[in-house]
């Protein structure tokens, strides 16, 4: 058995509002004091972390003067030099503020839509400064609480237009940065535009630089939405448009819970686990979950580091998976392969049709064979209790 302590090829970095979140919601107040950034970084050096990611205001708060600005951002890098974290991802808050109340990049008012633009392009600049490759787009507050009041179609006009001057700043300043819009289906408003990795990934083809542009899919959101995470990860890979990921755990049906990775569904959890490893994702593992209300900062430690052993732990699961000789057996039984339908995997000819249209299947034998799924699952469960 290995340890299951963090290296820095893990990839695996929080954010300053995960660790340093205070535990307030929406019926009670903060449970912790604040800590600052440079805290924060040695909190996550502690624990292990590769890498701290932030929105522009958990670091520089929205009305600090450009010398608070520069005097917080050397403290930061002055924290950063001290324990070696890196600064992978940045993104912008467009959503605490009043001002973006009905929206930030699909506000109706114009003026806000602008503010907007300008905001995260400062925000962009604050990122590149200190190391960031990847940015973020969340849109918390992109979306309605009613119908009436936004015309959908001018909303995804609007997004678009933001993307698409966004890209061509980033194209102009020669920074080495990409974009990954992260969807959520609802909270903070009612219904957020670009609610599922789906969505997401048809609209970035309708952007002027789509290349430039990928998602950063967060386990919460999908399954708020009752989705299959996996899935929505697999699709958005097989598009080479995984830039980015969000773990954190989340029943079905609740509110936006933002626990600890791999602390409710364990399973799903593995698979994730299993195939980001599998597939050899290069990206940041990214956790953007909250410690409990009720806990201290030890406890957020432990959280932190939970977060990260559990990732290890299912990875050593997925290893095990792989070489499982009964798992594989039975595997390799249910996914064999026939020589006779080969031609197939070339695609439509006409040599291909006529073979096909030949072809005499036996309806019988194919609704008759045997697929022992229940075993299968049955082996991958105890697998993961330890029993195996
Ligand atoms: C949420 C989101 C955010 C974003 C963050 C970075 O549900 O609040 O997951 O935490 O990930 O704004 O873009
Ligand atoms: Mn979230
Ligand atoms: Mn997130």
């Amino acid at each position: 058995m290995s340890n299951y302590d963090p290296k820095p090829e893990d990839k695996f970095t929080f954010g300053l509002w995960t660790v340093g979140n205070v535990g307030g919601d929406p019926f009670g107040h903060a449970t912790r004091n604040p800590i600052s950034p440079p805290e924060i970084v040695h909190m996550l050096a502690e624990v292990g972390a590769w890498g701290v990611n932030f929105h522009d205001n958990d670091l520089v708060p929205i009305d600090a003067t450009p010398a608070e600005r520069d005097q917080i951002v050397s403290d930061f890098k002055k924290a950063l030099d001290e324990t070696g974290l890196v600064v992978p991802m940045a993104t912008t808050d467009l959503f605490k503020d009043p001002a973006f109340k009905d929206g930030a990049f699909t506000s109706n008012d114009p003026k806000v839509r602008a503010y907007a633009l300008q905001k995260t392009i400062n925000a962009i600049d604050l990122g590149v400064e200190l190391g960031a490759t990847t940015y973020v787009f969340w849109g918390g507050r992109e979306g309605v609480e009613t119908d009436s009041s936004k015309k959908t179609l001018d909303a995804i006009k609007w997004f678009q237009d933001a993307l698409n001057f966004l890209s061509e700043y980033v194209i102009d300043q020669g920074y080495d940065l990409k974009f990954a819009i992260e969807p959520k289906p609802n909270e903070p408003r009612s219904n957020i535009f670009l609610p599922t990795v789906g969505e997401a990934l048809g609209f970035i083809g309708t952007l002027d630089h789509p290349e430039m542009v990928g998602v950063n899919p967060e386990v919460a959101h999908e399954h708020m939405s009752g989705l299959n995470f996996l899935h929505g990860v697999a699709m958005a890979y097989s598009q080479g448009k995984l830039f980015h990921i969000d773990l954190n755990d989340q029943l079905y049906g609740r509110y936006d819970q933002d626990f600890r990775f791999g602390s409710v569904m364990p399973k799903q959890a593995f698979y994730l686990v299993k195939f980001l490893e599998d597939v050899g994702y290069d990206g940041s593992r990214h956790f953007d979950a909250h410690a409990f209300r009720s806990s201290n900062y030890g406890d957020v430690k432990y959280f932190a580091r939970g977060c990260m052993r559990t990732y290890l732990i299912l990875k050593e699961k997925a290893a095990q998976f792989n070489q499982d000789a009964e798992i594989q057996a039975l595997l390799a039984e249910i996914q064999a392969g026939d020589e006779s339908l080969a031609y197939l995997s070339s695609g439509y000819s006409a040599d291909a049709l006529s073979k096909l249209r030949a072809t005499e299947f036996d309806r019988a034998a194919l609704g008759a064979r045997d697929l022992p799924y229940e075993q299968l699952d049955q082996l991958t469960i105890e697998l993961l209790m330890g029993v195996r």
